[in-house]
C-alpha cells in the first residue's frame, strides 16, 4: 500500500482551492500581507506538489500598503478551469475588494485584475451552470450571478444558506454540480479549534439547499487529534473517479491551549459518497495514497545561492518588493537588501523570507553588513519576531513580543558572518526538558564553524495562538539600516518527522 504524509503542502498555505485539468491538478492558497501573492502549485498525484509561481506577482496586480495589516491582504482564492482558461477570484482585506484574474497557463502570466466592486464579502467562489451563467458565492452565505469578464453583477445578492444554526462564520463556500445535484460546501465554526466543514445540496445552483444530516462532515473540534482546526476545504474528482478534499488544518504542540507555529497548512483526505452525501476521511498524518500514478517531485535544494536571474517563487516579502530595495544584480551572486528606514517592527521593512514548513529546522545565511545593519529573522508579524542581527562590528539577538522589545546579547564580529537560527520541537539536540511548542536558538558561527548560540527563546511567543491572526512563521533576511548582502541561505530539516515517517511506511 502506498502512503503519503499530511500536510501535503506544509507551512502557511491556508484556504486551499483546487481544480483538475486532465491528469493535472492545480492548487492556490491565501497569502495575506505577503508579496508576491497567492502561491499556486501543480501536482499529478494530489500528494506531491510543486510551486509554479505566485498568481499576483506584479505591483499592477497587487498593491499592499500598511493599510493591509498583518493577516490582512489577500484572502481565500477560488481556482477554477473553465472554457479553456484558469480563473482565480479572491479579495484583499480590508481594502481592495474582490478581484478576478485569468490565465491560459497557471504558471502565468496572469491577467491584470478585473475588479468586482459590487461583490462584497470574503471568500468568493466561481461556478458555471450548463447555460453558461457564472455564479459567485461569498461568505455569509450570499450569492449573485456575475459577468466574470467585465466584473458586473447581474442579479441581486441572495442569502442561500447560513450553515448550521448557532455556528459562527459560515464562509468559504464552494459550489459544485455532481450529476443533477448542486452541492454547497462551506466552512463554519471559525478558523480556530471549532472549525469544520458542512455541506448542503439542492436542485439548482441557487438552491433551495437542504443541509446534510451528518454535518459537520469534517471537524476535529473537542478531539485530541494531532491535526486541529480542520476546515475551509475544496473538493476535487480525480482522474480515476475518486473524490478528495483539500482543506486547512494546524499541528499544535504542547499542553493547553496548544500552540501552532507553522500557520494553517494544506491537508488531503479521501471522500466517499453515502446516500448522495460526501463523507470525508479518515484524516491522519500518514494515509493511503490516491490510486494515481505516483508523481514525486524532487525536494527543493537546501541552499539558495542567489546566483540565478531571479528569486524562486517561494521567496516572499512584506507587502511589496521594490527592485531598488531587493536586487540580485547589484552584487552578482548575492542578494542585496536596502533598508527603507524601518526595522522588523515596521510594516514596510525590507525582508525576503520563506515560510517555515517543518518544526525542526536549521537556517543559516552568510551576511555581509559592511554597509548597514540587518540579519536573519523568525517573523510572525510586526509585533512578534526574533532575530539575529549584525552591523557596526557586532552581532546581537533582538526579540519583540507584543509591546516588549529587547536586545538580548551581543558579540564583536568582523567581516561577513554566518547567522544561524534553529527551531527545535523534538528530537536530538534537545539537551533540556521539552519546550512547548518549541525552542528557537539564535546566534552565529565562529570562524571554525562552531555555533555560538546567543539566545534560546520559547517559541510559543511566535505562535498564532499568542500573536493572533491567520498566518504562520517566516524565516528570512532583512535590512534595518543601510544595505546588507546575503551570499547564501541554507534551509535544512533537522528531524525528518513527517518525511522520514512516510518513507518508513512506504518501504514497509
Ligand atoms: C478565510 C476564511 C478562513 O477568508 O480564514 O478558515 C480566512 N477560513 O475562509 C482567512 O484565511
Amino acid at each position: 500500500m502506498r502512503t503519503f504524509a499530511n500536510p501535503v503542502i506544509p507551512g502557511c498555505h491556508p484556504d486551499p482551492s483546487v481544480c483538475r485539468v486532465g491528469d493535472d491538478y492545480y492548487l492556490a492558497c491565501s497569502s495575506f500581507e505577503y508579496f508576491p501573492g497567492v502561491p499556486i502549485f501543480h501536482s499529478r498525484d494530489l500528494v506531491s506538489w510543486t510551486q509554479l509561481g505566485n498568481v499576483l506577482d506584479r505591483p499592477s496586480q497587487l498593491r499592499l500598503t500598511s493599510c493591509a495589516p498583518s493577516s490582512g491582504g489577500v484572502y481565500a482564492p477560488t481556482l477554477r478551469h473553465h472554457d479553456g482558461r484558469f480563473w482565480l477570484i479572491t479579495s484583499t482585506v480590508p481594502r481592495g475588494g474582490t478581484l478576478l484574474v485569468t490565465a491560459e497557463d497557471p504558471a502565468g502570466p496572469w491577467s491584470e485584475p478585473v475588479p468586482l466592486p459590487d461583490v462584497t464579502g470574503i471568500d468568493p467562489d466561481l461556478a458555471w451552470d450548463e447555460d453558461g451563467n457564472c455564479w459567485c458565492t461569498t461568505a455569509g452565505v450570499d450569492q449573485r450571478r456575475i459577468d466574470p469578464v467585465s466584473g458586473a453583477v447581474l442579479s441581486p445578492s441572495k442569502r442561500i444558506w447560513s450553515g448550521t444554526p448557532g455556528a459562527q462564520h459560515p464562509e468559504a463556500p464552494h459550489l459544485y454540480r455532481v450529476g443533477d445535484t448542486w452541492y454547497l460546501l462551506i466552512a463554519e465554526g471559525g478558523t480556530e479549534r471549532g472549525h469544520g466543514i458542512s455541506v448542503a445540496r439542492g436542485p439548482a445552483p441557487d438552491g433551495p439547499f437542504e443541509p446534510c444530516p451528518a454535518n459537520p462532515i469534517l471537524s476535529h473540534r473537542s478531539t485530541d487529534h494531532p491535526i486541529q482546526n480542520t476546515g475551509h476545504g475544496d473538493l476535487v474528482r480525480a482522474g480515476d473517479g475518486s473524490w478528495w478534499l483539500v482543506f486547512l488544518g494546524v499541528r499544535p504542540r504542547g499542553g493547553t491551549p496548544g500552540w501552532h507555529v507553522l500557520g494553517r497548512e494544506t491537508f488531503l483526505a479521501p471522500v466517499t459518497w453515502s446516500d448522495g452525501w460526501p463523507v470525508v476521511g479518515p484524516v491522519t498524518p500518514v494515509m493511503r495514497a490516491p490510486d494515481l500514478p505516483p508523481a514525486p517531485v524532487p525536494a527543493a535544494p537546501a541552499r539558495d545561492d542567489f546566483d540565478t536571474g531571479g528569486l524562486h517563487p517561494r521567496w516572499i516579502s512584506i507587502r511589496s518588493r521594490p527592485p531598488e530595495d531587493v536586487s540580485l544584480v547589484e552584487r552578482p551572486g548575492w542578494l542585496t537588501l536596502r533598508a527603507r528606514g524601518g526595522s522588523l517592527d515596521d510594516p514596510g521593512v525590507t525582508f525576503v523570507g520563506r515560510r517555515q514548513d517543518q518544526h525542526d529546522v536549521r537556517v543559516r545565511a552568510l551576511v555581509d553588513a559592511g554597509r548597514g545593519r540587518g540579519g536573519l529573522a523568525v517573523r510572525l508579524d510586526e509585533q512578534h519576531h526574533y532575530a539575529v542581527e549584525v552591523g557596526d562590528g557586532e552581532v546581537c539577538v533582538r526579540a519583540r513580543i507584543g509591546p516588549l522589545a529587547q536586545r538580548l546579547a551581543g558579540r564583536p564580529v568582523s567581516g561577513p558572518v554566518v547567522l544561524r537560527v534553529e527551531t527545535w520541537a523534538s528530537g536530538p539536540g534537545m539537551d533540556h526538558p521539552r519546550q512547548e511548542p518549541d525552542v528557537v536558538r539564535l546566534g552565529f558561527e565562529a570562524p571554525d564553524g562552531e555555533f555560538v548560540a546567543l539566545a534560546e527563546l520559547d517559541g510559543r511567543y511566535l505562535s498564532t495562538e499568542v500573536a493572533g491572526g491567520f498566518t504562520g512563521r517566516l524565516i528570512g533576511c532583512y535590512a534595518a539600516e543601510g544595505t546588507i548582502q546575503v551570499d547564501w541561505y541554507d534551509y535544512h530539516l533537522l528531524s525528518l518527522d513527517r518525511l522520514a515517517l512516510a518513507d518508513d511506511l512506504v518501504d514497509a
